[in-house]
């Protein structure tokens, strides 16, 4: 095989974060960047040899030429195969679906995520294991302490294979299969959720509108909401994959996603409406004139998710992670089922998802899943939605009703501070963490603090821990302010600050979430001294 051992010296910084390892698309691109990475991968897994592996990303600037590179790679360091996108695509959830399906012993993802794609913005990749899961912090710890001491990477020097036909290659020794990235993940849905119930609610004319904000998404949705459930044609909007997501940042937010919204709250609304992230693991869901917090989403999937076919006998266990606003855990209360508390990362979730513990599982920053795949799932989201809506035929707006009138509802909202001086940002967070032992019984603006810590975690399953993991505030009457550093950023640091009230009085659940925060607002910004700190007077994105 005309392979080259490539000599090399370890390139710093290659340390996996939230979800696998997010630089600029420069950075990834510098000579030997990738090859160091994707072979301290391989090394930090205990090599590939005789392996298979799944590889695919979300489309963006550098996703072909980076699978090139990974592909020869991979043959040089003797993988038995390699299962492929067409076209190098596969949304994350995909990925994941397809691991398992196959029994590959891994994937590589190449994506960024909600970050923004293009020779200027973000690249990123991540290994996921044999479960279909992202690699656990045992293994991204690994993987790092061998990007410390590299010395040599393994590449072929043949020419790539052709990503665009449909086949079987060879890439030396290496078998590499080229497959389409949706059908078999769209079969997978029709075991999850009714496609008939689904298909009469849309031929009874209800409307959608979903945004794939130009990445990966967008066949997945055409395929199964367009010409399978029989949505209108032109409810999938944005819905080509482009390589810098039409300039925009495919994070389906109120702020991002804001075509989706205004159409979602003006005149002549459709019914429903949602959008996904750039590598399709995200959801946003949101109703004629009312958007839905994805901590509420996970409450209210918790709460109705037995309507649809694949959790007919209910649910085992839910998990969210910290930050996640405690809706969930009410609507787990009520059902008699355990609740989790986990770090933030879907990594956290996979032991629980594996060990059957839980069936649903979500994050605040718009990740729902259940244990069909090992990752967030956005266009599973949304279907399980579909088929809830189709089951209660009740509005989005009143399903939300129903179950705060029922729970009680928890205000949310979370502040963004990006690209802040990494000092400034480390000040902060040890400022509060000096603080944590003093302050319990304090009383702050208008509110008294019952409890304060810094989330450690306790692997239930592996009893591995986790550390640091943000600090949370808890005060008195229900509200909850919590601080942590972002994992996924590529400049600066970004603080984010999650909010959180629990109200329970009937005649106040439907308040401006803004005002309804403003007393756990200011407790957070004098304890922290947030203003004082970073000199930032607003964030730079609130959802
Ligand atoms: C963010 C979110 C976290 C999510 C992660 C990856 O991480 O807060 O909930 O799991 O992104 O999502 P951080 O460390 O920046 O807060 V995705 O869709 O970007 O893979
Ligand atoms: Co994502």
């Amino acid at each position: 095989m005309p392979m080259q051992n490539v000599r090399t010296t370890p390139i710093e910084g290659q340390k996996p974060g939230t979800s696998g390892l997010r630089k600029k698309t420069a950075v990834f691109q510098r000579p030997r960047f990738l090859e160091n990475y994707v072979q301290s991968i391989f090394d930090g897994i205990g090599g590939i040899d005789g392996k298979t592996l799944v590889v695919g990303g979300d489309g963006r600037f550098f996703n072909d030429g980076a699978i090139q590179i990974i592909l020869r790679m991979a043959a040089a360091n003797n993988a038995a195969k390699c299962i492929v996108g067409h076209g190098g695509i596969l949304s994350t959830p995909a990925a994941s679906h397809l691991i398992r399906l196959r029994e590959a012993d891994g994937g590589l993802i190449l994506s960024a995520s909600h970050n923004p794609g293009g020779p200027d913005a973000d690249f990123g990749l991540k290994y996921n294991g044999p479960n279909g899961g992202p690699a656990s912090e045992t293994v991204t710890d690994k993987i790092y302490e061998c990007s410390k001491t590299l010395d040599l990477y393994k590449i072929i020097t043949t020419e790539g294979v052709n990503l665009d036909t449909l086949s079987t290659q060879s890439l030396e020794d290496m078998t590499v299969e080229i497959v389409d990235p949706v059908a078999d993940y769209a079969a997978l849905m029709e075991t999850i959720v009714d496609f008939d119930k689904i298909k009469a609610l849309f031929k009874g004319g209800f409307t959608m509108c979903f945004d794939a904000m130009h990445a990966v998404t967008g066949p997945y949705a055409h395929a199964i909401l367009e010409d399978r459930l029989g949505a209108a044609k032109g409810t999938v909007i944005n819905g080509i994959p482009s390589p810098d997501f039409g300039k925009g940042h495919p994070d389906p937010n109120p702020i991002w996603a804001k075509t989706l919204m205004e159409k979602m709250f003006g005149t002549d609304a459709p019914d429903f409406g949602a959008a996904s992230d750039g590598d399709g693991d995200r959801n946003m869901i949101v109703g004629r004139a009312s958007y839905v917090t994805p901590s509420d989403s996970l409450a209210l999937l918790t709460a109705k998710a037995h309507l649809a076919p694949a959790y007919k006998d209910g649910l085992t266990g839910v998990a969210r992670s910290m930050p996640t606003s405690r809706a969930a855990d009410l609507v787990a209360e009520s059902l008699g089922i355990p609740c989790f508390e986990t770090p933030t990362g879907w990594k956290f979730f996979g032991n629980l998802l594996d060990a059957g513990k839980v069936t649903l599982c979500g994050e605040e920053s718009a990740g729902t899943g259940s244990d069909h795949v090992r990752e967030k799932d956005g266009l599973w989201a949304v279907l399980l939605w579909l088929n809830i809506l189709a089951e209660t035929e009740k509005s989005v707006s009143d399903l939300m009703s129903d179950l705060w009138a029922e729970h009680g509802r928890c205000y949310y909202s979370r502040y963004d501070y990006e690209d802040v001086d990494s000092a400034k940002a480390d000040k902060l967070i040890t400022g509060l963490r000096d603080k944590l032992a003093d302050i319990q019984g304090q009383t702050i603006g208008m509110l008294n603090v019952e409890s304060a810590d810094e989330f450690a975690y306790l692997d239930p399953v592996d009893g591995s821990q986790s550390a640091g993991q943000g600090i949370r505030i808890a005060f008195k009457g229900g509200a909850r302010a919590v601080f942590r550093l972002s994992g996924t950023g590529t400049q600066g640091a970004t603080i984010r600050l999650y909010l959180e009230q629990l109200e329970t009085d009937p005649t106040r659940l439907h308040q401006d979430p803004t005002d309804a925060l403003v007393h756990v607002r200011d407790a957070a910004l004098a304890l922290s001294q947030l203003v004082e700190i970073t000199g930032r007077k607003q964030p730079d994105v609130i959802t």
